[in-house]
């Protein structure tokens, strides 16, 4: 599993003040943390409160990169805050988001083949977001083939098929995780597949195990990737099982330390 670390987010009141007082520290702590835990990669997103995302974008990259050379996933509905994101970075990068629409894909997809980044295609469209599995099909095999026709190469794209909170949408989970399953069958090569997995819980009161639950499940239809936060030390432990279970860990007595990344 591609672990991407969820927690350098505005939306959370230490990183919405810190960008905010420009306070490097705080945010270099966060992406070592992260990283100790055991991401492969770091999330990086402004926040819906961000006046101005795009410089906050190139600066949360900067700090990132001075304390780390994980790759940095820019998380962001807007291609120009993602455009100065990938300026700054020296990192490899994912690009966090296109939608299924034409007229983004049209300036996303160019632009992750000049910057050789990875890329992010959750399926919703200008309609908003699907309501059932044919629709995420649908949009995923939209995205799927406008790389293919734009010569992206589909091995670096990552269908997000959007995780919605159990508790308003709980009669599309079952759609959600099969969705995962099916986005790998659209074309060969095969996308690999993604989730913002904290989506998930929000709004719940028992957040954790709802979460660590939901990644075991998605794991089991073979989810590659997941932002999530890996401080959640039992959620890093459900997904070492799951992936033992999966007989894609060596079996050990003290597997949890063998697998818990350095
Ligand atoms: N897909 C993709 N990218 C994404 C998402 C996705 N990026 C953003 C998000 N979803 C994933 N990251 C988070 C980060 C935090 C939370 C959920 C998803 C979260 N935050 C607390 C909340 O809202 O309750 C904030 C708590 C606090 O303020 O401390 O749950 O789906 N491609």
């Amino acid at each position: 599993m591609f672990i991407i670390g969820e927690l350098i987010n505005g939306m959370y009141a230490n990183i919405g003040s810190a960008i905010k007082e420009r306070n490097k520290s705080e945010i270099q702590k966060c992406a070592l943390e992260q990283v100790a835990c055991g991401a492969d990669a770091l999330d990086v997103n402004c926040g819906p409160a961000s006046r101005q995302p795009l410089v906050d974008m190139p600066w949360l990259v900067e700090a990132i990169q001075e304390v780390t050379d994980k790759p940095l996933c820019l998380d962001s509905s807007k291609p120009k805050v993602i455009e100065e994101g990938l300026k700054a970075a020296r990192n490899k990068t994912i690009i966090n988001s296109t939608t299924a629409d034409p007229e983004k894909l049209e300036i996303i997809i160019p632009l992750a083949k000049q910057y050789h980044s990875k890329l992010i295609g959750i399926t919703i469209s200008a309609k908003g977001i699907p309501q059932n599995k044919d629709q995420r099909l649908e949009l995923a095999a939209t995205i799927v083939a406008t790389c293919s026709e734009k010569e992206f190469s589909i091995e670096d794209l990552y269908l997000d098929p959007i995780v919605l909170p159990v508790n308003v949408a709980q009669a599309q989970m079952n759609d959600i995780l099969e969705s995962i399953h099916e986005f790998r069958i659209i074309s060969d090569p095969a996308p690999k597949t993604i989730v913002g997995l904290s989506n998930v819980s929000q709004g719940a009161h028992v957040r954790s195990l709802i979460n660590r639950t939901f990644l075991t499940m998605a794991v089991a239809y073979g989810l590659d990737s997941a932002i999530l936060d890996p401080k959640d030390k039992e959620l890093m432990d459900a997904l070492i099982t799951a992936e033992l279970i999966l007989n894609k860990n060596i079996y050990c007595d003290s597997y949890l330390e063998a697998y818990r990344k350095k």
